[in-house]
């Protein structure tokens, strides 16, 4: 029996005849998340079929972009909206005739479990199936964790629930969760297909079946194979252990029983910190996206071509990310040996890809069929977009723009590259400020996702509006910052490396304060990432002056990885171990400069770096360097592996509480000295009460 429920007065569920098929159609944009009124609207329709005798199948689709892409995330922590997920999906499964699922689009979380109730599913090829809870800090908790696996087989569902990534309809097929592949008009083939099993007997339920369970069954190992095969990536998440519950119980137990233990579960995930975070983090991407005090409706301008100068790693690097979305792009260098070396680089990149099978052989020749390397500077004259990727001098980058402003065509979009130089100053080497906008991508460029678009003081909104186009369109996620040393990200990184070397001289090590950070969460500590990144960047080259412990590595040759040595020592395997040459060199240092070395806590090397990050990542916010705070988190998570389960610095400044943020740092006030001062915003929102992260 069904709730019996108000029926809303338009619900965004309708249904229609199609012959003896009763056609379920959801139409609520953009996403057919399975809010309050789609949960009413889909029991009210199956309750429709059950009373009608004249109906004798039914097909549930939806209009619009895309299938039904889950619970609808913007009803979390409010009071629940009957009837719940679970139980729609219980009904659907338990209509007494045939009901057939219709995707398009993607069919994520609820969508897939909507589905999963189906006693079928037919999808057009390109559609993908997928349970991303797991990105929320979540699992499917609508019998997601019970069904998949019966209907998907163990080991793939243990993938899907625990990677969040969907897969591809065609994959879906072969794996079983998938009956047919629409191809050609969705709803014609779901029709046939309810018209074909109208009258089969009984009807197959996902929940009933058993026999993808046996093999698991007969080798419960498999779990902690695959806990140990990933424990690296899910290290510090509670989320993927929970869903590796789940399966284990869909596994060991009756349906009725492994579902209670989904749905305890999943409460518990859904009272903790972390999944609060994810689910701040999912809309704080999305908000990134929009570009405050711009005119409405600013139409982007159009870029058919893209220009890079400087053929080294990041010009390299950025110009795979256009080839990739098939941009053709002009490449300059001033030599043809560099030339030819950075065009080398991006097809071994390519190669090593398709290696992995993430590419085609023909996609990586279609990708380097769009480049055009040259040493012509001229032939950027017809580029759309040219970014420069030349050395880190403001010197040079005037240069280049002078010669830039002389040969590109009007209109034409001139973006730096910089990670921490001035725009506007750089703008003012043209005579169209207007067009210069940065576009700082992190290294690799190819890989990592962020990118932030430096708005300069004159920069027009059409080009911060084309930025953030292009951005989706090479896959990035892009976040506007203002023009000030370091813009967000690499503003932040200051304060944190600042006191981190200033730790080392007072007694702590780089391994410790490197544990402290990977104990935090972070891929790796300061210590770490110097050595990957490289002792030497920024480096003045004169190895007779020596100004501090940076300049004393560099001097001796210790470059980082790349030489083998850095702050840490490194084997042939570039496995990292304490080096007692940096301790000493450490140890002469704090002598000569008169410190005392003492034993250093852990919760001060937190304090120290942590929070003297928000503190810095508050005067971002303060000077309007950021748009929002969110937007500073959206920064340390996608450009430096912040934890997503923390939220990004100031989301987790909000869970510690900004007056335990404040008064950690008054405990380290003395030691920072000068180095360090309050944000009054930190100051004024830690006395009221008050979060960073609404
Ligand atoms: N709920 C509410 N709003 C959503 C939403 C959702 N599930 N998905 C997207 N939106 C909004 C989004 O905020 C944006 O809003 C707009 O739709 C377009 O999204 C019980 C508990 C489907 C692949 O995690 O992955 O089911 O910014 O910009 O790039 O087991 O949206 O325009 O105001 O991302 O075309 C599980 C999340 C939920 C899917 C489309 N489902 N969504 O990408 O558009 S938990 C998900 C996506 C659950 C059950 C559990 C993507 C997309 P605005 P967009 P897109």
């Amino acid at each position: 029996m069904t709730d019996v429920i108000d029926k809303p007065t338009t619900s965004p569920i309708s249904t229609t005849r199609h012959g003896d098929v009763l056609i379920v159609t959801s139409n609520n944009p953009p996403v057919n998340a399975l809010g309050a009124a789609v949960r009413q609207g889909l029991v009210a329709a199956i309750d429709e079929a059950e009373k009608d005798d004249a109906i004798k199948a039914v097909v549930i689709r939806c209009e619009g972009q895309t299938f039904f892409a889950g619970a609808d995330i913007t009803e979390f922590g409010k009071p629940p909206v009957m009837p719940w997920l679970p139980s729609v999906v219980d009904t659907i499964e338990n209509c007494s005739k045939p009901v057939v699922a219709a995707i398009h689009g993607t069919a994520l979380g609820g969508g897939l479990e909507v589905a999963l109730g189906s006693h079928y599913r037919i999808a057009v090829p390109d559609a993908k199936l997928g349970v991303p809870e797991v990105k929320l800090g979540l699992l499917p908790g609508a019998g997601g964790t019970q069904r998949l696996p019966r209907v998907a087989g163990v080991q793939k569902a243990l993938e899907m629930v625990t990677s969040g990534t969907p897969i591809g309809a065609r994959e879906a097929f072969s794996v079983g969760l998938v009956d047919r592949i629409a191809e050609g008009e969705l709803l014609q083939h779901a029709v046939a297909l309810a018209d074909e099993v109208r009258d089969i007997r009984p009807l197959p339920k996902s929940s009933e079946r058993d026999e993808k369970l046996k093999e698991a069954r007969e080798n419960p190992a498999i779990f902690d194979e695959f806990r140990k095969a990933n424990a690296r990536k899910f290290r510090g998440f509670e989320a993927p252990e929970a869903n590796i519950k789940a399966v284990e119980a869909a596994v060991a137990k009756p349906y009725a029983e492994g579902v209670i233990d989904e749905r305890n579960l999943f409460m518990g995930l859904m009272a903790g910190t972390q999944s609060r975070a994810q689910q701040y983090f999912f809309f704080a991407e999305r908000k990134a996206a929009k570009i405050e005090n711009i005119p409405e409706n600013t139409r982007p301008r159009d870029v058919k071509k893209v220009g890079v100068i400087g053929a080294g790693t990041m010009g390299g690097g950025i110009s795979m990310n256009f080839l990739s979305a098939g941009f053709p792009v002009t490449i300059v260098e001033m030599a043809q040996e560099a030339l030819d070396r950075g065009t080398g680089v991006m097809r071994k990149n390519y190669e090593a890809t398709a290696a992995k099978g993430r590419m085609t052989g023909e996609q990586v020749e279609k990708a380097m069929g769009l480049l055009k390397p040259t040493l012509d500077f001229d032939a950027l004259a017809d580029c759309d977009l040219i970014i420069e990727a030349v050395f880190e001098t403001m010197e040079i980058k005037k240069d280049v723009f002078g010669r830039l402003d002389k040969i590109a065509k009007p209109g034409a979009i001139l973006a730096s590259n910089t990670s921490y130089l001035n725009i506007d100053e750089i703008a003012a080497s043209t005579s169209r400020p207007q067009d210069v906008v940065g576009l700082h991508f992190f290294s690799p460029a190819n890989v990592m996702k962020l990118l932030e678009i430096v708005r300069g003081a004159k920069t027009a909104p059409d080009v911060l509006v084309t930025a953030m186009q292009l951005a989706k369109k090479i896959r990035k996620v892009a976040v506007v910052a203002g023009v000030c040393h370091g813009f967000i990200g690499n503003r932040m990184l200051m304060p944190r490396q600042v006191e981190a070397t200033k730790l080392l001289l007072e007694g702590a090590t780089p391994e410790q304060i490197d544990r402290v950070h990977v104990e935090f969460g972070m891929p790796m500590g300061p210590f770490q990432m110097a050595d990957l990144a490289g002792v030497d960047i920024g480096w003045h080259r004169d190895p007779s002056r020596i100004e501090n412990i940076r300049d004393a590595l560099c001097a001796i040759d210790r470059w980082g990885q790349k030489k083998g040595a850095g702050f840490y020592d490194y084997d042939d395997k570039r496995r990292p171990s304490p080096s007692p040459v940096v301790q000493q060199i450490i140890e002469d240092f704090a002598a000569k400069q008169g410190v005392t070395r003492r034993d250093i806590s852990d919760e001060e090397i937190v304090e120290r770096t942590l929070y003297t990050m928000v503190n810095e990542g508050s005067k971002i916010l303060e000077e309007g360097m950021a748009q929002r705070a969110s937007d500073i988190d959206v920064v340390w998570v996608y450009g430096y592996g912040w934890p997503v389960y923390r939220g990004g610095p100031m989301f987790w400044a909000d869970t510690e509480g900004l007056e335990k943020i404040v008064a950690g740092l008054r405990n380290q006030e003395a030691r920072m000295g000068s180095d360090f001062s309050f944000s009054q915003l930190l100051l004024d929102k830690a006395a009221k009460g008050e979060k960073f992260s609404r």
